[in-house]
């Protein structure tokens, strides 16, 4: 199949607009032929930099401008960060994201961070990071050093962007994103919704991610987790079947990329996870800790999934993702297919 990357507005509002069921029906379809539906990705993050960030993100813990009793710690050891990934192989992560909150690396940084994505890797695992805007010889770097995916969302639609951050713009977002891709590292970027965004804001982030080709490998879906002290605290949430719908419509815009269940998951009941899952959703954050603010008991998202009869992705052994016939071909006949 062709993916397309020249969706407009107005397709992107008719998904939106669809019936529930009408929806949910394409959206599954779709992620029907391109995946296992029953098999899930299971990334596990760690904070490797936590607090003291210079940067305004309205929805972010993290930030040195909002008091939000967080505790900060500088830059993890190597073997201390070694040791978190190999606990999370154990309990079933097949990738590691390191998040770091910088507006930027600092060149010295790189060689410590380098050599955390060695030792992860020499784990037998996939790793990611997500440290803030990327010149463009830091992505080589760390594109040398092996790293598998570089997280850096979007967050939001251009237009609502100016709300919620003031001190980088999204063509420096976008800068970043060139970067990664350059240097042939894959590309995890997706944004947040529940942030008092509309339903239009929402429509054009995707499309945003849509438009790029080849589309992002990863997007993750980020649920606001609104923290006491931050600006977007006390806000409205978002309706559990509108973020239903965002789910649905990144998989009917981009067929072959895993969308990621991510942020805002220990609000979420089971039946909402559950149709996300058929909305196509196919990777989330396991273990109990996302950055700075909790995800699921692995207890609970292991109960989940067994209900679900939904394994996960190369997970135990015995279990491997074997993608369907479908994507196999896909991929014969397109490079940025079943990424
Ligand atoms: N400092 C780097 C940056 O901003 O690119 C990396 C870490 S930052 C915490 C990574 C992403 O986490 C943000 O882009 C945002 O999408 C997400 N995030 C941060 N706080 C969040 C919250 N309270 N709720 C949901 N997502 C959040
Ligand atoms: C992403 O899109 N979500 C993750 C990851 N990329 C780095 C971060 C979620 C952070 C939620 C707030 C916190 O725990 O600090
Ligand atoms: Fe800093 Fe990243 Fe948080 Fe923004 S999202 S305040 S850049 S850690």
């Amino acid at each position: 199949m062709t993916l397309r990357h020249d969706w407009t507005r107005q397709e992107v509002q008719a998904l939106f607009d669809l019936p529930f069921n009408d929806l949910l029906f394409q959206a599954h379809t779709l992620h029907r032929a391109h995946f296992d539906v029953n098999a899930v990705q299971r990334s596990q993050l760690l904070s490797i930099k936590t607090g003291a960030c210079p940067e305004d993100c309205a929805y972010c813990p993290q930030s040195i401008r909002y008091e939000t009793g967080l505790k900060k710690d500088p830059l993890m050891e190597v073997q201390a960060v070694v040791d978190a990934a190999r606990e999370a192989k154990a309990e079933g992560a097949t990738r590691f994201c390191m998040g770091a909150a910088w507006r930027s690396p600092k060149d010295r940084d790189l060689d410590k961070v380098e050599a955390m994505v060695r030792d992860v890797k020499a784990l037998g695992m996939e790793t990611c990071m997500t440290l803030g805007m990327l010149k463009a010889h830091q992505a080589q770097r760390l594109a040398d050093a092996g790293l598998d995916y570089y997280n850096h969302n979007l967050d939001t639609s251009p237009e609502f962007y100016g709300e919620i951050i003031t001190t980088r713009t999204y063509d420096d977002r976008l800068e970043t994103l060139g970067h990664v891709r350059e240097a042939g590292v894959k590309v995890c970027c997706g944004g947040i919704v529940g942030m008092g965004e509309g339903e239009t804001d929402r429509a054009e982030l995707l499309r945003q991610l849509a438009i790029m080709n080849p589309h992002p490998e990863s997007v993750p879906i980020n649920n606001l987790v609104q923290v006491a002290g931050t600006p977007l605290a006390g806000g409205d949430a978002l309706h559990p079947i509108e973020f239903v719908r965002t789910i649905a419509v990144a998989r009917i815009l981009m067929p072959t990329s895993y969308v990621r269940l991510s942020a805002g998951r220990t609000d979420m009941t089971d039946e909402m996870q559950a149709l996300c899952f058929f909305a196509g959703a196919n990777s989330m954050f396991y273990g109990e800790k996302l950055l700075t603010t909790t995800n699921p008991q692995n207890a609970r998202d292991e109960a989940l999934m067994a209900r679900l009869g939904i394994r996960p992705e190369g997970g135990a052994p015995g279990q491997v993702h074997t993608p369907p016939v479908a994507c196999v071909q896909a991929e014969a006949a397109s490079a940025d297919a079943c990424a």
